[in-house]
C-alpha cells in the first residue's frame, strides 16, 4: 500500500491529501501535513472522500442516446456533428460549457480547440456563476485578474472582514486557520451577511446587511476613512489613479444601524492590517463587479494591499476555478490572461499554429444558453458541470437543452439532470483516477494524482477533447502524450502574458520533464504579493473605480427577497456527496429558512412544507423557522436536483438577470413569495432501492448506511407527502410483506423483508398522527434483528436513547449528547469534545457545537427572566 499525495476534489482551498488506496476501489484519506494550504487539516467533505469513490452510478462507457457505444463510434459522431455544424452555420454555432472541476490540462486543450481551431470565443464555464464578478473587478482595478493575497496573510491580519462568505461551511479549512489566528493573536472578525450563519455567529461583529447592501456600506466606510485622514494622498499618487470627482460621489447612507456602522468604522480605522475575504454574497449579484470594486477601492485607497496581512481576497469556490481563469477558459479572455486585441490574437494564433483563430470574445453562460434556446448555437458540449440544475432559470435552460440539435455531455455519473438531455454522453475519469494540476485561491498549483486504474472505458477529459480534435483534422496540434505534455505547452504560452504586460508567468515550468511533473510539489506563482511592484496597467497604477449602490424596485406580488447558497456537507448538485451516508446526515432535506414574523404572516409552521413562488417558477421545501433570517429575506439551498427531490430544485426560481460587466447571475437576491403547502398525508420510506416517486406533492431522498456490513449495503431514506391515495406498490420492492393500519389516524405501516428475512423496505404514512424517528428504522435496512412488532412500530421494544440531530458526522454525535455534556459542566467546545468526541476529528462541526453551547448557556437565564 503506497501513499499518494494529491489534492482534495472539492473546494478552492485546495487542501493536500495523503491517500492510501486499499483494495480495488477503496482508500483511506488523511490531510497532508506538508501541504501549505492545509498543513494536514481536512474538513468533513475531504475527510469522507473515501465514501464517494465507489463505482455506484458511474458512467463507464460512451452512450449514444440510451445505447452503449464504443469510443470510436461516439467520437466520430461528436466530430461529424461538430464539423457539419461549423460548415453549415459557422464557428459561432458551436459552444463548450465547461467547469472549474476540470483540471488545468483539460481546460487548456478545450480552450485551444475552441478559440484556435473551431474559431469561436464560445467557451464559457460555470466559473461564470462563481467568481466572474471578482475577475472583472480585478481586471478593472489591477489591469489583470490577479489575487493579491495569500493564506499566510490571514495569519498575519489584525482584522478580517468576511463579505458574503459562509466560510465555516464552504471553506472550512480556511475557517479553522482564521479561528487559530484569532486564538493566537486576537484577530478581530467581522461577518457581513444578511443571514446569521454559523460563521456570523462566531464573529466579533455580525453586520446583517440588506441584500446587495455591500456597495453602500463599503462606499460609506471609505468616505469615513477619508474623513479620518486615513487616505494618504502621496501614496495614492504613487500607485493609484483616482478618477475626477471620486471623493464627492462617495458619501452615502451606509444602510445599517448608525451605532453598528460606528463600531465597524472604528475597527477598520484601528487596523491597517485588514483582509477582506469575499465570495458569493459579493459575486453572485447583478452588481457583483461593483461590490468587488467597492471592496477593492477601500483597500487601494487606504494602502491595505500588497503588504503582509492586508488585501482584498476573493476566494475561489471550485478546486480549479483559478486554473480555468489562468488558462483563459472563459468567453471573455483569450488564453493565459490575454485579451482580444489584434496583437494578442496574433500572438496566440502563432503560438498555437492555429487553424482558425477566433476574432473576439464569445458568449457568457447566461447568453450562451439564450443562444442555444433561440437556435444560434446548435452544438453544445458540456463538460464537468450540471447546468440543468446550477444555471438560473433552469426551466429555460432545460428548454434550451431540449431544443439543441446536438448536446454532448462529458461526465463521471450516468444519471444527471443535464445528462438526460444529452444525445451523446462521454465517460470521464473522476477524482482519484485523473491526473493533472489545479490552482487554488492563493495561486498555488498542486497536483491531483490517480489512485485507481481507469474504470470501464473512462478517459481523461483532456484526452477526449484531443481525440475529437484529431478527428476534425487537427491532430498535430493536439498530439499530447500525457497531462505533463499539456502542462508544458501551457506553461510556455504564459510567455505571451508577460509580453503583454501581465504577471502570470509559468515559463520556468515550460521544460518540466515527465518525471519532474510526476513529483511536482505545490508551488505558488507570482510570489506572496504579485502586485507589489506595480499593476498590470499601462502606467503601472491601480484604478479606483466609482461605483454606486443599486436601486431595487419593490414588486408587491413578490414581497420577499430570495437568497440561495450552500450546506456544509453537500457539494453543488450532489452527484458525489449525496452518495455518502455520513455526509447526508447533516441536512437530509432542502430547507426554506424563514424569519418567524414572515412565517406567521404566511401561515407557515416549522417542519411543515411551503412553496416558494417567483416570476420564473415554483419549488417546495421543508420549512425551518429561524431568527437567523432577516425579516423579508428567505434562504434555500442550491443542491437538490430532479434525481434527489420532486420539487426541491431551487434554480427554477431565480431569473436570468446578470451583472452587466461580468455576466454573473444574481443568485442571491430575487423577488419571491411563499405559501403553505398542506398535504393530506405525510410519510417516509426507507428502502434498498431507489424508486422515483410520481404524482406526489413532495419527495426527497438521502443516503443511509443501513446495518449491513461494508459500503454499498445501505439504501435511501425518502420523505414523502401527497394528496389522495398513496401508490405503495410503486414505491416498495417485492418480498415478504408485513402490514398494519390505524384507520382513525389514517396511519399505514408496511415492512418488506427480502430473502433471509432482512429488511428491504419500510413505509410509514399518516394523515394526522406522528411518524416514528427515521434513524432507527433506517438502521434496520439489511438486517433481520428487529421483530415484526418492532418493525411495524418503527421502534425497538427497549428504546436506545435518542441521539437527536447528528452534529458531528465523523463520530456520530447528536445534539442531545452535546447538550447533556454542557449540563454536566462542559463549558467550552474543547471540553465538549473531550466528553463526547464531537468536533475532534475534522472540526467542521465546531461552529455548530459552539452554537449549541451558547444556546444551552443562554437557556437558564431566559427561564429566569
Ligand atoms: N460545503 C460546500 N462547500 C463549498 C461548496 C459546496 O457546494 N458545498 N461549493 C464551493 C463553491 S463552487 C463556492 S463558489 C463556494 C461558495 O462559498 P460561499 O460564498 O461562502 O457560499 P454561499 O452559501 O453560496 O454564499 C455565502 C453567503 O453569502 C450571503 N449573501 C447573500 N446575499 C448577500 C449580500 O447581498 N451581501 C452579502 N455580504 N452576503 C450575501 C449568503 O447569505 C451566504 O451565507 O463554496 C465552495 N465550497
Ligand atoms: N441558486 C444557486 N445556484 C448556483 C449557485 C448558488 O449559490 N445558488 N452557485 C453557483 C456556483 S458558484 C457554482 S460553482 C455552480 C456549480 O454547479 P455545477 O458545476 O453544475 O455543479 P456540480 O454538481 O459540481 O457539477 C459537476 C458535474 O460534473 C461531474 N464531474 C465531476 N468530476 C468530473 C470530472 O472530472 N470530469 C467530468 N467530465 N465530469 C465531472 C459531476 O458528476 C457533475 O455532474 O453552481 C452555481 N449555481
Ligand atoms: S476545505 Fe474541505 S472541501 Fe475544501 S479542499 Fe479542504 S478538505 Fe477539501
Ligand atoms: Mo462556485
Amino acid at each position: 500500500m503506497s501513499k499518494v499525495r494529491t489534492t482534495c476534489a472539492y473546494c478552492g482551498v485546495g487542501c493536500g491529501i495523503v491517500a492510501t488506496p486499499i483494495g480495488e476501489r477503496s482508500v483511506t484519506i488523511a490531510g497532508d501535513r506538508d501541504h501549505p494550504a492545509n498543513f494536514g487539516k481536512l474538513c468533513s467533505k475531504g475527510t469522507h472522500l473515501g465514501e464517494t469513490v465507489g463505482l455506484e452510478g458511474r458512467l463507464l462507457v460512451p452512450h449514444i442516446g440510451d445505447r452503449a457505444a464504443g469510443w470510436d463510434e461516439a467520437l466520430d459522431l461528436v466530430a461529424t456533428r461538430m464539423r457539419d455544424c461549423i460548415a453549415e452555420h459557422g464557428p459561432d454555432s458551436v459552444a463548450f460549457y465547461v467547469s472549474g472541476q476540470l483540471l488545468t490540462e483539460d481546460y487548456y486543450v478545450a480552450n485551444k480547440l475552441m478559440k484556435g481551431f473551431v474559431g469561436s470565443g464560445n467557451i464559457d464555464t460555470n466559473s461564470r456563476l462563481c467568481m466572474a464578478s471578482a475577475v472583472a473587478a480585478h481586471v478593472m482595478a489591477f489591469g489583470e485578474d490577479v489575487v493579491p493575497c495569500n493564506y499566510d496573510d490571514l495569519d498575519a491580519a489584525d482584522l478580517i472582514l468576511l463579505v458574503g462568505s459562509n466560510t465555516a461551511w464552504c471553506h472550512p479549512v480556511i475557517w479553522q486557520r482564521i479561528e487559530k489566528a484569532r486564538e493566537r493573536r486576537g484577530t478581530r472578525l467581522v461577518v457581513i451577511d444578511p443571514r446569521r450563519t454559523e460563521t456570523a455567529e462566531q464573529a466579533d461583529l455580525h453586520i446583517p446587511i440588506a441584500p446587495d447592501g455591500d456597495i453602500a456600506l463599503f462606499n460609506a466606510l471609505l468616505a469615513d476613512m477619508h474623513q479620518r485622514g486615513l487616505v494618504d494622498p502621496a501614496a495614492l499618487d504613487r500607485s493609484v489613479a483616482v478618477p475626477e470627482g471620486f471623493w464627492d460621489g462617495l458619501a452615502c447612507d451606509p444602510g445599517i444601524d448608525a451605532t453598528l456602522f460606528a463600531r465597524l468604522a472604528d475597527m477598520v480605522a484601528a487596523h491597517p492590517r485588514t483582509i477582506t475575504l469575499f465570495s458569493q454574497g459579493a459575486n453572485q449579484s447583478v452588481c457583483g463587479t461593483d461590490k468587488g470594486l467597492a471592496i477593492t477601492n477601500l483597500h487601494l485607497a487606504t494602502g491595505r494591499i500588497n503588504r503582509i496581512g492586508a488585501g482584498p481576497f476573493s476566494i475561489t469556490g471550485q478546486p480549479n476555478a483559478m486554473g480555468g481563469r489562468e488558462v483563459g477558459g472563459m468567453a471573455n479572455t483569450l488564453a493565459c490572461h490575454l485579451g482580444f486585441s489584434a496583437t494578442e490574437l496574433a500572438d496566440a494564433g502563432t503560438f498555437w499554429n492555429a487553424g482558425q483563430m477566433c476574432t473576439g470574445p464569445g458568449l457568457k453562460a447566461v447568453d450562451m444558453f439564450r443562444a442555444v434556446h433561440d437556435g444560434r448555437i446548435r452544438f453544445l458540449w458540456v463538460m464537468a458541470t450540471n447546468p440543468a440544475v446550477s444555471m438560473p432559470d433552469s426551466t429555460f435552460v432545460r428548454a434550451a437543452l431540449a431544443k439543441c440539435p446536438t448536446v454532448v455531455v462529458s461526465d463521471v455519473m450516468a444519471d444527471t439532470d443535464t445528462g438526460r438531455f444529452a444525445h451523446i454522453r462521454l465517460p470521464a475519469l473522476a477524482w482519484g483516477e485523473k491526473d493533472g494540476t489545479v490552482t487554488n485561491s492563493e495561486r498555488r498549483i498542486s497536483r491531483q494524482r490517480a489512485l485507481f486504474a481507469p474504470p470501464g472505458e473512462t478517459r481523461a477529459d483532456w484526452r477526449i477533447v484531443c481525440d475529437v480534435a484529431a478527428r476534425l483534422g487537427w491532430g498535430s496540434a493536439f498530439a499530447f502524450a500525457s497531462p505533463a505534455a499539456v502542462f508544458r505547452e501551457y506553461a510556455a504560452m504564459t510567455a505571451l502574458a508577460m509580453r503583454h504586460g501581465k504577471k502570470l508567468d509559468l515559463t520556468a515550468w515550460a521544460d518540466l520533464t515527465d518525471r519532474a511533473y510526476e513529483v511536482l510539489q505545490p508551488f505558488q506563482w507570482g510570489g506572496e504579493h504579485p502586485l507589489a511592484n506595480g499593476y498590470s496597467t499601462p502606467d503601472g497604477k491601480a484604478r479606483l473605480v466609482a461605483v454606486q449602490p443599486p436601486r431595487t424596485e419593490a414588486d408587491p406580488a413578490y414581497p420577499l427577497r430570495l437568497n440561495t447558497g450552500r450546506y456544509r456537507d453537500q457539494w453543488h448538485t450532489m452527484t458525489r456527496t449525496a452518495l455518502s451516508p455520513t455526509l447526508s446526515q447533516h441536512r437530509r432535506e432542502p430547507l426554506l429558512e424563514v424569519n418567524p414574523a414572515d412565517a406567521l404572516a404566511q401561515g407557515l409552521s416549522d417542519g411543515g412544507l411551503a412553496r416558494v413562488v417567483t416570476p420564473h417558477g415554483r419549488s417546495i421545501f421543508r420549512v425551518s423557522v429561524t431568527a437567523d433570517q432577516r425579516r423579508g429575506d428567505i434562504f434555500v439551498p442550491m443542491h437538490w436536483t430532479d434525481t434527489m427531490a420532486g420539487e426541491g430544485r431551487s434554480n427554477r426560481l431565480p431569473g436570468q438577470g446578470a451583472d452587466p460587466h461580468s455576466g454573473q447571475p444574481g443568485f442571491k437576491n430575487g423577488p419571491a413569495r411563499i405559501e403553505p403547502v398542506t398535504p393530506e398525508w405525510r410519510g417516509f420510506l426507507v428502502t434498498r432501492d431507489d424508486p422515483v416517486p410520481v404524482g406526489l406533492l413532495y419527495w426527497t431522498r438521502s443516503r443511509v448506511a443501513g446495518s449491513g456490513a461494508g459500503s454499498g449495503s445501505g439504501g435511501w431514506l425518502y420523505e414523502l407527502a401527497g394528496d389522495g391515495a398513496i401508490d405503495s406498490a410503486a414505491l416498495l420492492p417485492t418480498g415478504d410483506v408485513l402490514e398494519a393500519a390505524d384507520p382513525v389516524r389514517g396511519m399505514r405501516r408496511i415492512a418488506v423483508r427480502g430473502p433471509g428475512g432482512s429488511l428491504a423496505a419500510a413505509l410509514f404514512v399518516t394523515r394526522s398522527g406522528t411518524l416514528p424517528p427515521r434513524e432507527w428504522v433506517a438502521d434496520q435496512l439489511g438486517s433481520d434483528d428487529a421483530s415484526p412488532v418492532e418493525l411495524l412500530a418503527g421502534r425497538p421494544s427497549t428504546p436506545a436513547p435518542d441521539r437527536g440531530a447528528i452534529v458531528c458526522v465523523c463520530h456520530g454525535v447528536g445534539d442531545r449528547a452535546i447538550t447533556a455534556a454542557v449540563d454536566a459542566g462542559a463549558a467550552t467546545v474543547e471540553a465538549i469534545g473531550a466528553a463526547t468526541c464531537a468536533g475532534t476529528n475534522c472540526g467542521s462541526c465546531r461552529p455548530a457545537i459552539a452554537r449549541l453551547l451558547e444556546a444551552a448557556i443562554a437557556k437558564p437565564t431566559e427561564q429566569a427572566a
